[in-house]
Order: C-alpha cells, then structure tokens, then sequence
C-alpha cells in the first residue's frame, strides 16, 4: 500500500518522527509533537517549534493507539531553550530513557536524556545535555551483547555543519553544508552503562558507496542530512536516514554498529511535506516502517506518523515503498 493511502496513527495532535521500539512485547511509538505557530517556512526549521513530547503505544500494528498524554516538557527541562525535536528511546536494566534535541539558551543543538521506570514515561530529565553532545535527531540502539550506541547529527537547521571543528562556529552556518569534497558524515558514540553520558569518542558514521568511496557533499540523493536510525537485521547493521533536501530514506549496511557502512539504496520515496524521519522495528515477526507525512494539515510543520509492512529480498536489500 502507498504511503498516501495510509491512515495517521492519531489525529487528536500532529505527531512526526516517529522512534518506534518494542518494550514488553508491546509498540511504543516516541515522536515530535507538532504544534500550530506563525513562524514562516524557512531553512532553519524555526517552524517546528515544539514544547513537549507525547508517547503512543499499540499492541498491534492496524489496532487501536493510546496517546499517554504529555511524557516531557520543555518547561521542566533546565538547560533548553526551545524546539525539542526528534527524540528516541531505550531501556535497559528495567529504566526507560528518552533522548532528545533540543536548542539551549544559546541556541545550540544539544542532546539531552530523560528517565522513567515506565515505557510511556513521565520522564524526568537530566539537568544538563550529555556532556559532548551536539546537533539532533538523536537515535539509540542497544546490541545483543548489551553495548548501547547513541547516533545523531542533522545539516542545515540541525547545525552539525557548524561543528567540523570540534567546536561550535556560528558562521558555518550560512554555508549550510559543504558544496565540494565529501559529505559530513553523522555522528555515534557508545553510551555508558547508566545510559547518561557518552562512554568514549564521537565518532564519524562512515558511508561508502559499493565502489568504497566516501559519498560526496554535492550526491544530494544519498548523502546524510538528518533522521538517523539503526537497526539489525540477520546479523547485519542497517543504518538509515533522510537525504533531506531530496527527501529520500536511504540505508547502507555494515558488520559493526561502528560502521563502516556500504550504501544499500532507498527505503522510501518522497512523501508529502518537505521532512522525511522514520523508524524500522520488528514486530510479532514483521518488519515495519514507521514515518510522517503532511497528509492530515497539508503544512510542513504539522505531520502525522504512518506505518506500514517492510521487505527484504534473500540479499538483504529492503524494498523501495512507494510514498
Ligand atoms: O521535527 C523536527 C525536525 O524535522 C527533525 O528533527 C528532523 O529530522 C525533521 O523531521
């Protein structure tokens, strides 16, 4: 079924981003929630303006969904400013753990964490961003062996670009990206055991072409923009993400959650509206992909998440979805 044809999850908000996981057998559904503003379109993204995050859960794909109502606001976290943006979620050891971006009192992207004993939260967070974190669209992943990851950055508005350095540099932000050489690669570190801090370096997510080279700043088709997530399937790392811009979801695979990564190809075809963010879960045996689109308001900044049946073929290759 096309990705047009597809109810929204909820209609009673507008929701995006969805970072779907399986928690006690059961879905949960950690998105952005969209609200209404003034502000106009433009490349910073200061029209997804969002004050506070809502958990969904369902126990089958098709069957009803709970909205659990407000799991974090941006009123209770102390050092953010405004625009809490893409989040995702992990357990481990019986504690929840929300991730999310949002921009400090400086106006720049962190990463902060919050903490439940309950999958729909409430969350409470920490008092201050994980200590070298940066950009947005934070996404966790916890392997087999128990080690736990946390991938993030975004270009333009979720300013990775301004951190080529190591430091953040305002001024890069005008160029937006590079327009020669490579792409700016996203980011991973390993968390640590209580899940609050980063366990060691940022890292680059190396992604390859099928020929071993780095993709190029000006391959708009396939470079990262933002929307990372990870996941395994049959032993393998599938790392995707949105080419922004172009609003494809792509994937490229890998043998270490470190990567590197080989680009595989495309998951998605542009859906309505100009952001694309999704989730890739396993449930009751069926893979799923769960994203957004533009259908319910018709405006960018108010999305609905969707979600359907993905496949693979005997290589490994996850089918296009038409949008
Ligand atoms: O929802 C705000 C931003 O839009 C997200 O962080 C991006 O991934 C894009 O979907």
């Amino acid at each position: 079924m096309a990705s047009t044809d597809l109810k929204p999850l909820v209609t009673n908000i507008f929701t995006a981003d969805p970072s779907a996981h399986v928690f006690n057998g059961k879905l949960y559904v950690y998105p952005s929630h969209d609200v209404q503003t003034d502000i106009q379109d433009n490349d910073n993204g200061d029209q997804y303006a969002m004050n506070d995050y809502h958990v969904l859960s369902l126990e089958d794909v098709g069957g009803p969904v709970t909205d659990h109502g407000v799991a974090l606001s941006l009123a209770d976290i102390p050092w953010a400013g405004k625009q809490l943006w893409a989040p995702d979620a992990a357990t481990r050891d019986g504690k929840y753990y929300l991730f999310f971006p949002a921009r400090d009192k400086e106006n720049v992207f962190r990463i902060g964490v919050a903490v439940s004993d309950v999958p729909e939260g409430p969350f409470k967070p920490e008092p201050k961003p994980i200590e070298g974190s940066f950009s947005i669209d934070p996404a966790s992943f916890v392997d087999d062996d128990g080690e736990a990851y946390l991938y993030f950055g975004g270009i333009w508005g979720g300013q990775l670009q301004c951190w080529t350095s190591g430091k953040f540099d305002k001024d890069s932000y005008s160029n937006m990206e590079a327009q020669s050489g490579n792409a700016l690669y996203p980011k991973v570190a390993k968390l640590s055991k209580d899940m609050l801090s980063f366990d060691g370096p940022v890292q680059d997510v190396v992604i390859l072409d099928k020929e071993g080279k780095s993709l190029a700043a000006s391959d708009h088709d396939r470079r990262f923009f933002e929307a990372a997530w990870m996941h395994k399937y049959n032993g393998k790392y599938y790392f995707s993400y949105s080419t922004g811009d172009t609003h494809y979801l792509c994937y490229a695979v890998g043998d270490n959650p470190l990567g590197p990564f080989t680009y595989g190809g495309r998951i998605l075809e542009p859906v309505a509206g100009w952001t694309t963010h999704h989730s890739i879960v396993e449930h009751k045996g069926k893979w799923y992909l769960f994203h957004h689109d533009t259908s319910l308001s018709g405006k960018n900044h108010l999305r609905c998440v969707k979600v359907k049946e993905i496949f693979y073929n005997k290589e490994g290759e996850i089918q296009l979805t038409p949008a």
